[in-house]
Parts: C-alpha cells; structure tokens; sequence
C-alpha cells in the first residue's frame, strides 16, 4: 500500500484552528501548537506525521486486540458496505451480521447470558444498562428499585449516564446534577487505599463488605443493581484482592440484585479470558462490552442480557422504548465477526493467559527495584506501575498526585512507547498480538523513561 504524504505543519495548525479533542485541555493544547498527528499503525506499532513510530501499549485507547492494518477486517467493511452498507433494528428488521453477532458474543459469554442489544460505544452500552436495569424491575412490580451502586474511581463512560455511574471526581466536578439515585461505594484498591497492618485479604473483604453496608442503608428493596468493572482500566488498572468479586457476586444475589459486569476494557481476551468475570469466576446478569469486540476498527458495543432477564421482559414487557440509529450495525457488526475470527484463529485469548501475561508479569517484576516504583502490577495484558517519591511512605512526587505520571509518560512518548499516565501511574494495555520481545521493549523504555524522569523529579544525577 502506498503511505499518503501529510503536512503536519498544516494538519497541526487545522487542529488548532478546528478540532476539539476529547479530555484535553484545549487551552494548554492550542499553546502547544495543536495535536500529535497520528497517520498510521501497522501490527504493534503507531508512526506520527514527523516518522516517528511508537509502540502502541496502549492498543489505541485499551482496544486495538489483533494490531492495527489487518486487512481481513478492511474487507469485511467493504464486502458488508457493497451488499448492505446500513440498516437499522427498530422496524423488526435485523441484518444477517448482526444477528450473527449476537448468536457468537452469547456464545463466547456462554450461560445464561444468551441475548444481546447492540449500540456503537461504551457510554451507549452503560446507558442502554442503566435503562435495562430500572425498566426490568418496573416490569417485575418493583419500580422503587432504582439505585444503581457503583465504586469511586470507576470508569462507565462519559455520556451523562455514563458520569453519573461513574466515579471520577475529576468528570462529577465539571457539571451535573447528574442521573439521581446513584450511589458509590469505596474501590478494592489495596496499595492506595489499604490500612496500616491490613493483609490483602482483609482488605478485599472490607471493600466488598462496603457494597452490603451500602445495601442496607438505602433499603435493599430499593437497589436495582451493582455495577463494576472487573479490574477498573481508566482508573489506573486497579486489580481487586483475589475473593472480591465472589463476595460482590454472593452480597448481590443475598439481596437480589442484578449484577453488572462492565467489560469495556477487560472483555475480549485482556485478562486472559474471553471476559473478566470468567476470569474471576463469578456469573453477571448483565454484561457490558464494546472496544475489544471490534479491535476499535468501527465503532461498536454491546449488552449480554442474561436469558431470565428477557424472559421478564418478554412475557410482560411490551415495547421496551429504546434503541439507537446504529444498534446493529451492519457493517460495523461484519468487521466485529471478523475480529472475533482472527481472535479464535490466532489462538489470542490463550496465548494471552499462558504466554504473554506470563511474559508481561515477569518484565514489569524485574522494574521494581527502580526507586521511582512504588509497585508494579500486571493482570493478563494490563500492567501499571506506581511512581513515588518514598517507597516506604509511598509518598508522591511534590506531595501529591499529578506531576511523576505526565512526567514519565512524556519520556516514554519521546522514548518510542505510547503509554498512559493516570495520576502518578503508568499503566499499560499493549495489543493481545504484542511478541515477548516487544513486551521487552516496551520494558526497556519504560525503565529508560524512569530513569530519565527521576532526573528530573530529584534533581539526581542520572546513572
Ligand atoms: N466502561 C468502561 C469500563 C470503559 O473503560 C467506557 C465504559 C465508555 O466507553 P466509550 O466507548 O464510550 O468511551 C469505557 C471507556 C482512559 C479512557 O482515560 C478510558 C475509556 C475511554 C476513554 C478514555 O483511560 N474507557
């Protein structure tokens, strides 16, 4: 294929001129002199307009599973775009991808979860939720249970629907009021957030306990749902104390209460299981998804539906008032059956839990005894790694959190690895494709960066 030629100088000043990004600071940006300029990605890797090429451990944004440039998927859209480019699912009408769709994701959910409602992103997919959840329950006669609980530092999506279930106090500052009768509950986040002399264990217990405490405090017959991600990926990939989300699971069914597995991130192989909560081993009612399902080559997401769900609504629901443009999209659910099918041919979600999350657990080990880390953590291909000032005090840079992360994620940036930084971590998310000798790059700069931001940060020498 030919590479395009781009103006970066003209692409950068349109930027300033024109776009707006998502979550930047666009003030601080135009000053900047607009965007980094993302022309193309071929396997594992990004190039920006200048040439410069960056290994994606980020996947795009958490979703980029099979690399970038496979042209299997190309030609899905373009087969799919010829014979039915779109068609919608509101006139009792389905196209045949779509509902192929639904019949291969309800397999891979297995169980229960035998349904599917399609939209085309994340925050669709948690509203479409919020909406399953609270008519379910009217449907049932029990239309006081309305509170959706959820955790602090939870990421759900940045629709209004999406912040109000969500946890970032950043996003709940600028705003609202939002979706009412929502209620958070503390995060399983043990480094943190454990206490003084509190094993893992205990800890794991309390933050579960906090979703029962929370249960009876607003009146169990008013609770319509619990909703979590199975390792929380946006808030800085915090991984639960093993027995978590067991307990989660045995608090909700104890009380009735629908479970919602948010599986925007860990769904589709991350954690080295098709979805996070095979991973943890606990059965939801409802399951979000979206990223993963279509590697991020068209925009598509989706809700399982646990098939006593539907049946409620089936036999007494009528018209359930709700559906976008694009649920179901054709084209959008071709390219997703085509992902889904290098995924099983390519043996990803396997290879993940025994080859590289192995591969990645050992290399993001051996960064511990740098001084900057706190801790450094991996679950499947997820990988974060605390940046602090004093390992002991886990005190932070400049006494409080913000100024390490964007300190080493620009070194990685200018190092050749595209990385993320959420508060003082670093977290990575490399494509399920990514080879061990990849994973060793990207450790090599990482710990290169580390070094070059403990420079700056202490004013050291460096080695
Ligand atoms: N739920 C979860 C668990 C997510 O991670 C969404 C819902 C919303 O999906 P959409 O497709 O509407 O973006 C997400 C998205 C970050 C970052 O800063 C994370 C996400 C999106 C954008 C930024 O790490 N996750």
């Amino acid at each position: 294929m030919a590479l395009r030629n781009y103006d970066n100088t003209e692409l950068r000043a349109l930027d300033v001129a024109h776009h707006l990004p998502a979550q930047a600071d666009w003030g601080s940006l135009a000053k900047a002199g607009g965007s980094r300029v993302i022309t193309r990605g071929e396997g594992c890797y990004i190039w920006d307009a200048e040439g410069h090429r960056l290994l994606d451990g980020m996947a795009g944004l958490w979703c980029v599973e099979i690399g970038y440039g496979r042209e299997e998927l190309a030609r899905a859209a373009y087969e799919q775009m010829r014979e039915l480019a779109y068609y919608n699912t509101f006139f009792r009408t389905a196209a045949p991808p779509t509902i192929r769709l639904a019949a291969k994701v309800a397999e891979l959910l297995g169980g229960e979860l035998g349904h599917v409602f399609f939209n085309s992103s994340g925050s669709e997919a948690v509203d479409t939720v919020v909406r399953l959840v609270r008519r379910y329950w009217q449907v049932r006669g029990e239309s006081e249970r309305t509170i959706i609980i959820s955790r602090n530092n939870g990421y759900h999506g940045s629709t209004v629907a999406g912040v109000s279930v969500g946890g970032m106090g950043a996003m709940r500052a600028q705003g609202g009021p939002w979706v009412p009768d929502i209620e958070h509950i503390m995060q399983p986040y043990f480094y943190g957030e454990g206490g003084e002399g509190e094993s893992e264990e205990a800890f794991g217990e309390r933050a579960a306990n906090a979703l029962e405490e929370r249960i009876l405090e607003v009146g169990p017959q008013r609770v319509a749902a619990f909703i979590g991600e199975p390792v929380q990926g946006a808030g800085g990939v915090i991984v639960p104390p093993a027995g978590y989300w067991k307990r989660i699971e045995a608090i909700c069914r104890r009380h009735g209460i629908l479970l919602v597995s948010d599986e925007v991130i860990c769904g589709f192989g991350r954690l080295g299981a098709w979805f996070g909560f095979q991973h943890f081993g606990v059965t939801p009612d409802l399951v979000s998804m979206a990223k993963g399902l279509s590697s991020g080559y068209l925009p598509i997401s989706a809700v399982g539906v646990a098939r006593h769900v539907v049946e409620t609504l089936r036999e007494k629901g009528g018209d359930f008032f709700h559906g976008y443009t694009y649920s179901g999209h054709p084209t959008c659910a071709a390219v997703a059956l085509a992902n889904l099918e290098i995924m099983e041919r390519e043996d990803l979600v396997r290879r993940t839990a025994e080859v590289t999350a192995p591969h990645l657990a050992r290399a993001f080990a051996s960064l511990a005894d740098h001084p900057l880390v706190g801790e450094a953590r991996t679950i499947g291909l997820l990988g974060a790694i605390e940046i602090v000032a004093d390992k002991k005090t886990r005190a932070r840079f400049g006494g409080k959190e913000g100024t390490a992360g964007p300190a080493v994620r620009d070194a990685c940036i200018r190092n050749g690895l595209m990385v993320r930084g959420i508060r003082d971590s670093i977290v990575a998310c490399p494509p399920l494709v990514i080879s061990g000798d990849q994973i060793d790059d990207m450790t090599a700069i990482l710990r290169q960066s580390l070094d070059e931001a403990q420079t700056v940060l202490t004013g050291a020498k460096a080695a």
